[in-house]
Protein backbone atom coordinates (compact mmCIF):
# COMPACT_ATOMS: atom_id res chain seq x y z
CA UNK A 1 0.00 0.00 0.00
CA UNK A 2 1.55 3.77 -0.91
CA UNK A 3 1.63 5.27 2.16
CA UNK A 4 0.47 9.25 1.19
CA UNK A 5 2.83 12.14 2.29
CA UNK A 6 2.08 14.28 4.80
CA UNK A 7 0.96 17.04 2.90
CA UNK A 8 -1.82 14.94 1.49
CA UNK A 9 -2.61 13.42 4.67
CA UNK A 10 -3.00 17.18 6.63
CA UNK A 11 -5.37 18.01 3.75
CA UNK A 12 -7.33 15.56 3.13
CA UNK A 13 -8.04 14.19 6.93
CA UNK A 14 -7.97 17.53 8.74
CA UNK A 15 -10.85 20.48 9.12
CA UNK A 16 -7.43 22.73 8.24
CA UNK A 17 -9.30 25.41 6.92
CA UNK A 18 -12.03 25.40 9.51
CA UNK A 19 -11.02 24.24 12.73
CA UNK A 20 -7.62 25.56 13.06
CA UNK A 21 -5.87 27.14 15.45
CA UNK A 22 -6.24 24.58 17.73
CA UNK A 23 -6.75 25.04 21.25
CA UNK A 24 -4.20 22.99 22.76
CA UNK A 25 -0.93 24.75 24.98
CA UNK A 26 2.27 24.55 23.54
CA UNK A 27 4.16 21.58 24.33
CA UNK A 28 1.07 19.38 24.67
CA UNK A 29 1.27 15.68 23.14
CA UNK A 30 -1.78 15.94 21.90
CA UNK A 31 -1.00 17.52 18.56
CA UNK A 32 1.49 14.59 17.90
CA UNK A 33 -0.95 12.08 18.62
CA UNK A 34 -3.62 13.76 16.28
CA UNK A 35 -0.62 13.77 13.40
CA UNK A 36 -0.36 9.97 14.25
CA UNK A 37 -4.09 9.45 13.90
CA UNK A 38 -4.30 11.07 10.88
CA UNK A 39 -1.27 8.91 9.38
CA UNK A 40 -2.71 5.67 10.36
CA UNK A 41 -6.42 6.52 9.35
CA UNK A 42 -4.53 7.20 5.61
CA UNK A 43 -2.51 4.32 5.75
CA UNK A 44 -5.15 2.01 6.72
CA UNK A 45 -7.09 2.54 3.23
CA UNK A 46 -10.53 3.77 4.97
CA UNK A 47 -12.34 6.57 3.19
CA UNK A 48 -13.04 9.41 5.41
CA UNK A 49 -16.94 7.97 5.38
CA UNK A 50 -15.93 4.83 7.01
CA UNK A 51 -14.54 6.83 9.72
CA UNK A 52 -16.38 7.96 12.71
CA UNK A 53 -14.36 9.67 15.54
CA UNK A 54 -16.28 9.84 18.99
CA UNK A 55 -15.01 11.94 22.10
CA UNK A 56 -15.96 12.98 25.53
CA UNK A 57 -14.54 16.25 27.00
CA UNK A 58 -11.95 17.38 27.92
CA UNK A 59 -8.25 18.81 26.18
CA UNK A 60 -8.17 14.84 24.68
CA UNK A 61 -11.62 15.25 24.03
CA UNK A 62 -11.20 17.93 21.37
CA UNK A 63 -9.57 16.08 19.17
CA UNK A 64 -12.41 14.82 16.66
CA UNK A 65 -13.24 18.25 16.32
CA UNK A 66 -10.20 18.80 14.05
CA UNK A 67 -11.12 15.69 11.97
CA UNK A 68 -12.63 15.76 8.48
CA UNK A 69 -14.57 12.33 9.26
CA UNK A 70 -18.18 11.89 11.34
CA UNK A 71 -17.56 13.41 14.84
CA UNK A 72 -19.22 13.47 18.11
CA UNK A 73 -17.86 15.19 21.00
CA UNK A 74 -20.20 14.34 23.50
CA UNK A 75 -20.22 14.26 27.42
CA UNK A 76 -17.74 14.01 29.87
CA UNK A 77 -17.58 10.09 30.48
CA UNK A 78 -19.65 8.57 28.29
CA UNK A 79 -17.75 9.00 24.83
CA UNK A 80 -17.89 4.75 24.94
CA UNK A 81 -22.27 4.54 25.16
CA UNK A 82 -22.50 6.65 22.16
CA UNK A 83 -19.76 4.67 20.29
CA UNK A 84 -21.13 1.63 21.03
CA UNK A 85 -24.81 3.25 19.97
CA UNK A 86 -23.10 3.81 16.51
CA UNK A 87 -21.26 0.81 16.07
CA UNK A 88 -24.66 -1.24 16.67
CA UNK A 89 -26.42 0.53 14.06
CA UNK A 90 -24.07 1.38 11.58
CA UNK A 91 -21.64 -1.75 12.08
CA UNK A 92 -19.67 -1.28 8.69
CA UNK A 93 -18.22 2.00 9.93
CA UNK A 94 -14.66 1.98 11.93
CA UNK A 95 -15.63 3.73 15.30
CA UNK A 96 -12.55 5.20 17.17
CA UNK A 97 -13.34 6.80 20.61
CA UNK A 98 -10.56 9.29 21.94
CA UNK A 99 -10.81 9.68 26.14
CA UNK A 100 -7.94 11.28 28.24
CA UNK A 101 -7.24 9.34 31.46
CA UNK A 102 -9.97 11.38 33.85
CA UNK A 103 -13.13 10.96 30.83
CA UNK A 104 -11.45 7.04 30.13
CA UNK A 105 -10.54 5.42 33.61
CA UNK A 106 -12.68 8.14 36.44
CA UNK A 107 -16.15 9.06 35.53
CA UNK A 108 -16.10 6.46 32.18
CA UNK A 109 -14.38 3.79 33.98
CA UNK A 110 -17.14 1.54 34.42
CA UNK A 111 -18.08 2.06 30.21
CA UNK A 112 -14.25 1.13 30.05
CA UNK A 113 -14.35 -1.84 31.56
CA UNK A 114 -17.76 -3.00 30.52
CA UNK A 115 -16.71 -2.24 26.68
CA UNK A 116 -13.81 -4.24 27.12
CA UNK A 117 -15.33 -7.31 28.46
CA UNK A 118 -17.89 -7.33 25.61
CA UNK A 119 -15.20 -7.06 23.32
CA UNK A 120 -17.23 -4.02 21.17
CA UNK A 121 -15.57 -3.61 17.97
CA UNK A 122 -13.72 -0.40 18.68
CA UNK A 123 -10.87 1.43 18.40
CA UNK A 124 -10.41 3.40 22.07
CA UNK A 125 -7.30 5.80 22.48
CA UNK A 126 -6.40 6.63 25.96
CA UNK A 127 -4.17 9.85 26.51
CA UNK A 128 -2.67 9.70 30.17
CA UNK A 129 -1.86 12.44 30.53
CA UNK A 130 -1.87 11.48 34.61
CA UNK A 131 -4.04 14.32 35.44
CA UNK A 132 -7.50 16.04 34.96
CA UNK A 133 -5.69 18.66 32.39
CA UNK A 134 -8.65 20.93 31.17
CA UNK A 135 -9.90 21.72 34.20
CA UNK A 136 -6.98 22.76 35.73
CA UNK A 137 -4.78 19.92 37.19
CA UNK A 138 -6.47 17.75 39.62
CA UNK A 139 -5.78 13.91 40.20
CA UNK A 140 -6.95 11.18 38.07
CA UNK A 141 -7.21 7.34 38.35
CA UNK A 142 -3.66 7.82 36.84
CA UNK A 143 -1.93 10.16 39.04
CA UNK A 144 0.92 8.87 40.15
CA UNK A 145 1.64 8.29 44.23
CA UNK A 146 3.43 11.38 45.60
CA UNK A 147 2.55 13.87 42.52
CA UNK A 148 1.53 17.03 43.19
CA UNK A 149 -1.80 18.17 41.88
CA UNK A 150 -4.12 21.05 42.88
CA UNK A 151 -6.10 18.30 45.08
CA UNK A 152 -3.61 16.55 46.71
CA UNK A 153 -1.08 19.86 47.38
CA UNK A 154 0.86 17.66 49.53
CA UNK A 155 1.11 14.89 47.60
CA UNK A 156 -1.24 11.96 46.28
CA UNK A 157 -2.30 9.40 48.82
CA UNK A 158 -3.49 7.17 46.35
CA UNK A 159 -2.19 4.15 43.65
CA UNK A 160 -2.41 4.57 39.95
CA UNK A 161 -4.21 2.58 37.76
CA UNK A 162 -2.38 0.69 35.08
CA UNK A 163 -4.98 1.79 32.04
CA UNK A 164 -3.45 -1.22 29.70
CA UNK A 165 -3.81 -3.87 32.91
CA UNK A 166 -7.38 -2.80 33.66
CA UNK A 167 -8.46 -3.48 29.72
CA UNK A 168 -6.16 -6.56 29.01
CA UNK A 169 -7.56 -8.09 32.72
CA UNK A 170 -11.63 -6.32 31.30
CA UNK A 171 -11.20 -8.75 28.25
CA UNK A 172 -9.87 -6.37 25.54
CA UNK A 173 -8.90 -8.18 22.46
CA UNK A 174 -6.05 -5.57 21.48
CA UNK A 175 -4.09 -3.74 24.22
CA UNK A 176 -1.09 -1.42 23.23
CA UNK A 177 0.97 1.38 24.63
CA UNK A 178 3.33 4.16 23.26
CA UNK A 179 4.27 7.92 24.26
CA UNK A 180 3.87 10.50 21.98
CA UNK A 181 7.82 11.19 21.99
CA UNK A 182 7.65 7.23 19.88
CA UNK A 183 5.44 8.60 17.61
CA UNK A 184 6.67 6.01 15.03
CA UNK A 185 5.52 3.08 17.01
CA UNK A 186 2.38 5.04 18.11
CA UNK A 187 1.30 5.22 14.48
CA UNK A 188 1.72 1.86 13.90
CA UNK A 189 0.30 0.66 17.45
CA UNK A 190 -3.46 2.67 15.84
CA UNK A 191 -2.77 1.15 12.81
CA UNK A 192 -2.70 -2.06 13.96
CA UNK A 193 -5.82 -1.13 16.33
CA UNK A 194 -7.71 0.24 13.40
CA UNK A 195 -7.18 -3.03 11.45
CA UNK A 196 -7.76 -5.59 14.62
CA UNK A 197 -11.49 -7.00 15.33
CA UNK A 198 -12.84 -6.52 18.24
CA UNK A 199 -12.29 -4.36 21.08
CA UNK A 200 -8.63 -2.20 20.99
CA UNK A 201 -7.28 0.17 23.31
CA UNK A 202 -4.03 1.92 22.80
CA UNK A 203 -3.02 3.92 25.73
CA UNK A 204 -0.42 6.99 24.48
CA UNK A 205 1.10 8.55 27.61
CA UNK A 206 1.85 12.06 26.73
CA UNK A 207 3.17 15.04 28.46
CA UNK A 208 0.62 17.99 30.57
CA UNK A 209 3.14 20.60 31.32
CA UNK A 210 0.64 23.41 32.03
CA UNK A 211 -1.03 21.57 34.78
CA UNK A 212 0.92 18.82 35.71
CA UNK A 213 4.73 19.38 35.13
CA UNK A 214 4.73 22.91 36.86
CA UNK A 215 3.35 21.57 39.44
CA UNK A 216 5.82 19.22 40.16
CA UNK A 217 8.69 21.10 39.48
CA UNK A 218 9.82 20.07 35.71
CA UNK A 219 11.70 22.32 34.26
CA UNK A 220 10.09 21.91 30.33
CA UNK A 221 8.01 20.61 28.37
CA UNK A 222 11.01 19.11 26.88
CA UNK A 223 11.89 17.81 29.95
CA UNK A 224 9.10 15.63 30.29
CA UNK A 225 9.34 14.36 27.05
CA UNK A 226 12.59 13.30 27.85
CA UNK A 227 11.23 11.35 30.68
CA UNK A 228 8.71 9.61 28.86
CA UNK A 229 12.08 9.05 26.08
CA UNK A 230 13.62 7.16 29.05
CA UNK A 231 10.62 5.35 30.54
CA UNK A 232 8.77 3.55 27.78
CA UNK A 233 11.51 0.60 27.10
CA UNK A 234 9.59 -1.85 24.46
CA UNK A 235 8.07 -4.70 25.74
CA UNK A 236 10.39 -7.13 24.54
CA UNK A 237 13.53 -5.77 26.43
CA UNK A 238 10.84 -4.94 29.76
CA UNK A 239 9.98 -8.60 29.88
CA UNK A 240 13.50 -9.69 30.58
CA UNK A 241 14.11 -6.68 33.21
CA UNK A 242 13.65 -7.51 37.11
CA UNK A 243 11.31 -5.94 39.48
CA UNK A 244 14.16 -3.29 40.07
CA UNK A 245 14.72 -2.61 36.87
CA UNK A 246 11.32 -1.80 35.68
CA UNK A 247 10.87 0.91 38.59
CA UNK A 248 9.78 4.05 37.24
CA UNK A 249 9.12 2.44 33.70
CA UNK A 250 6.19 0.92 31.52
CA UNK A 251 6.33 -1.29 28.46
CA UNK A 252 5.61 -0.09 24.90
CA UNK A 253 4.38 -1.98 22.00
CA UNK A 254 1.43 -4.61 21.37
CA UNK A 255 0.50 -5.98 25.29
CA UNK A 256 -2.23 -8.14 24.46
CA UNK A 257 -3.14 -9.48 20.90
CA UNK A 258 -5.66 -12.04 20.76
CA UNK A 259 -9.06 -13.11 18.78
CA UNK A 260 -12.89 -13.38 20.93
CA UNK A 261 -16.08 -14.04 20.02
CA UNK A 262 -17.32 -10.41 19.08
CA UNK A 263 -20.59 -8.68 20.71
CA UNK A 264 -21.38 -6.92 17.38
CA UNK A 265 -21.80 -11.05 15.67
CA UNK A 266 -24.07 -12.42 18.73
CA UNK A 267 -25.97 -9.11 18.36
CA UNK A 268 -26.92 -10.07 15.12
CA UNK A 269 -27.78 -13.61 15.66
CA UNK A 270 -29.94 -12.55 18.27
CA UNK A 271 -31.54 -9.99 16.13
CA UNK A 272 -31.89 -12.45 13.51
CA UNK A 273 -33.70 -14.76 15.71
CA UNK A 274 -36.24 -12.20 17.15
CA UNK A 275 -37.00 -11.73 13.72
CA UNK A 276 -37.65 -14.75 12.35
CA UNK A 277 -39.79 -15.24 15.68
CA UNK A 278 -41.81 -11.86 15.32
CA UNK A 279 -42.40 -13.28 11.20
CA UNK A 280 -43.85 -16.44 12.55
CA UNK A 281 -45.79 -14.82 15.51
CA UNK A 282 -44.36 -16.41 18.16
CA UNK A 283 -43.97 -12.94 19.85
C1 LIG B 1 -20.31 15.19 33.86
C2 LIG B 1 -19.13 16.12 33.93
N1 LIG B 1 -18.34 16.11 35.01
C3 LIG B 1 -17.26 16.92 35.06
C4 LIG B 1 -16.98 17.75 34.02
C5 LIG B 1 -15.80 18.66 34.09
N2 LIG B 1 -14.68 18.20 33.31
C6 LIG B 1 -14.47 18.61 32.06
S1 LIG B 1 -13.06 18.00 31.40
C7 LIG B 1 -12.72 17.17 32.84
C8 LIG B 1 -11.47 16.37 33.04
C9 LIG B 1 -10.68 16.14 31.83
O1 LIG B 1 -9.60 15.32 32.17
P1 LIG B 1 -9.20 14.11 31.23
O2 LIG B 1 -10.38 13.31 30.87
O3 LIG B 1 -8.08 13.39 31.87
O4 LIG B 1 -8.74 14.83 29.88
P2 LIG B 1 -7.60 15.91 29.60
O5 LIG B 1 -8.26 17.26 29.73
O6 LIG B 1 -6.50 15.71 30.59
O7 LIG B 1 -7.18 15.59 28.21
C10 LIG B 1 -13.70 17.36 33.80
C11 LIG B 1 -13.69 16.80 35.16
C12 LIG B 1 -17.83 17.72 32.88
N3 LIG B 1 -17.58 18.46 31.79
N4 LIG B 1 -18.90 16.90 32.87
S1 LIG C 1 -3.90 21.70 29.76
FE1 LIG C 1 -2.46 19.99 29.45
S2 LIG C 1 -3.59 18.43 28.27
FE2 LIG C 1 -4.71 20.40 28.11
S3 LIG C 1 -3.93 21.34 26.22
FE3 LIG C 1 -2.71 22.15 27.92
S4 LIG C 1 -0.92 20.77 28.03
FE4 LIG C 1 -2.49 19.72 26.81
Amino acid sequence: MTVPSTQTVVYEWLRHDKKFPHVWCPGCGLGILLGALVRALAASGLTKDQVALVSGIGCAGRLPVYVDVGSIHTTHGRALTFATGIKLSKPELTVVVVMGDGDAMAIGGNHLIHAARRNLDLVAVVVNNRTFGMTGGQFSPTTPMGAKTTTALYGHIEPEFDIAAVCATAGAALVARSTVYHVDRLERLLLQALQKKGFSVVEVMSPCYTNFGRQNLMASHVVMMKQLKEQGIPVERWQKMSEIERRGSFPLGVLVDRDLPGYLDSYREVCKTAAKLRSEGKI
